[in-house]
């Protein structure tokens, strides 16, 4: 069956026409360029088609913070509203052909029907991720914690849960189970901090137990909040060790503003690569904590230097190097279904700007401690504009060379707005 498409296709192609002949003057000319640097412009182009990102269906509705949440018009009510705007999403810019979900939020009665809407639009379901950080009515209580409470009936309810999310992932066809978990402390003396991850290592045992052959369990670390004393699951380290304890099919996943802010992120990267410990990512950029705030906005470079790490283990063939990238943020004042294409972009330029790095100068000037060269060899990739490549990769395999602008022309959102009545809640909180 052919996917069904939420924009009409020969909106897209129209707006290609306008948009072609300028196009391909410019490709023609990166092509000169590149060829000058011993570079091939195709090549360049079939590696940024093999980028896949997966949009989280948290993110395709309007995040908030503590105070409020202003909902965008015709934000999507439940998970198969959500499939539609990543729909949306990977049919205008190619980049992101799978979703990964949350639950409870997005419990569906019908998994089987649910993954043939997810088909039907062409996507695929990526790593489930539970949540133990809420209550549900009727059941017992977060408050203190999750996998890591004191009482061994709160923990069985917790790992309970992620074994659903396991089931439900089985039916989805996601190979992997990101863990998150909020437990921690407000108070010093509060929790016995030793005892905390012991209790976190004896409920993960079980989990991990009840992995499928082929599928992954990824940790997720954060610094703080809700724990504003100390988080169990901290840092990277304490990541690194539970995920080592756990198995081979446990690995660490790297949420880009779950750190202190100025932490050197790309060489926590390295380090995971380095020991066969990367899971995946959840990307977004921030500027003060975990502010969710889209990708490449803030600190592109950052993005880049971590790409930097990806390639080169991917060009020397890191063993157990298969990340999942997946993209984890908050759009509070900006439309999510263009948000997370500019993201997703972000994400292809930080990636083709990698694969422009002269792999061997950078070599040669490490080794001759030549700082100023090596460095310099790193910023002239990101001086490079690689646009006309990444617009022809997405305009070859069927997208929009403008998504945002075909988005717009669309009237998508204007749609939804009157297919899709909000119930007021006022509730406010991160998503
Ligand atoms: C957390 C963390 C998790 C995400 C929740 C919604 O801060 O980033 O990945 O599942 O937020
Ligand atoms: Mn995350
Ligand atoms: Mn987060």
């Amino acid at each position: 069956m052919r996917p069904s498409t939420p924009i009409n296709p020969e909106l897209i192609a129209k707006q290609n026409a306008r948009l072609e002949k300028d196009l391909d003057a410019d490709y023609e000319h990166l092509g000169e360029v590149l060829a000058r640097q011993r570079v091939d412009l195709e090549d360049l182009t079939a590696r940024i088609q093999r980028l896949a990102v997966a949009i989280p269906t948290w993110g395709v509705g309007s995040g908030g913070t503590r105070f409020a949440r202003f909902p965008v018009a015709g934000e999507p009510r439940n998970v198969f509203e959500k499939l539609e705007d990543c729909a949306v999403i990977q049919q205008l810019g190619r980049a992101t052909p799978a979703v990964s979900p949350h639950f409870p939020w997005d419990r569906a009665d019908d998994l089987g029907g649910l993954r043939e809407v997810a088909h039907n639009y062409g996507l695929a379901f990526d790593a489930v991720n539970s949540n133990t950080f809420e209550d549900l009515p009727g059941q017992l209580s977060y408050k203190f914690g999750s996998l890591t409470h004191t009482d061994r009936a709160v923990r069985e309810q917790a790992i309970a849960h992620n074994l659903e999310c396991i089931e439900i992932g089985k039916q989805l066809g996601s190979r992997a189970l990101t863990v998150w978990i909020g437990d921690g402390s407000n108070f010093p003396g509060q929790q016995n901090l030793g005892a905390a991850l012991e209790r976190y290592l004896e409920s993960m045992r079980e989990i991990v137990a009840a992995l499928p052959p082929g599928w992954r369990a990824f940790i997720e670390h954060k610094l703080y909040e809700p724990a504003l004393y100390s988080s169990v699951i901290a840092d990277w380290g304490t990541s690194f060790i539970c995920a080592s304890r756990l198995g081979a099919n446990v690995q660490c996943l790297v949420d880009l503003g779950h750190h202190a802010p100025t932490t050197n992120i790309e060489q926590i990267v390295a380090r995971l690569i380095q020991f066969g410990k990367l899971g995946g990512f959840h990307f977004n950029d921030s500027k003060y904590g975990d502010d969710d705030l889209d990708t490449g906005s803030v600190n592109p470079f950052q993005i880049f230097l971590i790409f930097n790490e990806l390639v080169d283990a991917e060009l020397r063939g890191a063993p157990g190097f298969a990340p999942a990238y997946m993209l984890d943020q908050s759009h509070n004042v900006t439309d999510p279904i263009e948000s997370l294409l500019e993201s997703a972009t972000a994400l292809q330029r930080a990636h083709a700007q990698a694969l422009m790095v002269d792999r061997e100068a950078l070599r040669a000037a490490q080794e001759a401690n030549d700082a100023l060269m090596a460095n310099r060899t790193l910023r002239a990739a990101v001086n490079m504009d690689l646009e006309p490549a990444i617009k022809m990769a997405r305009k070859r395999a069927g997208g929009a060379i403008d998504p945002i602008a075909v988005f717009r022309a669309s009237r998508y959102r204007n749609c939804k707005a009157s297919e899709r009545p909000q119930e007021l809640t006022g509730k406010s909180g991160i998503v």
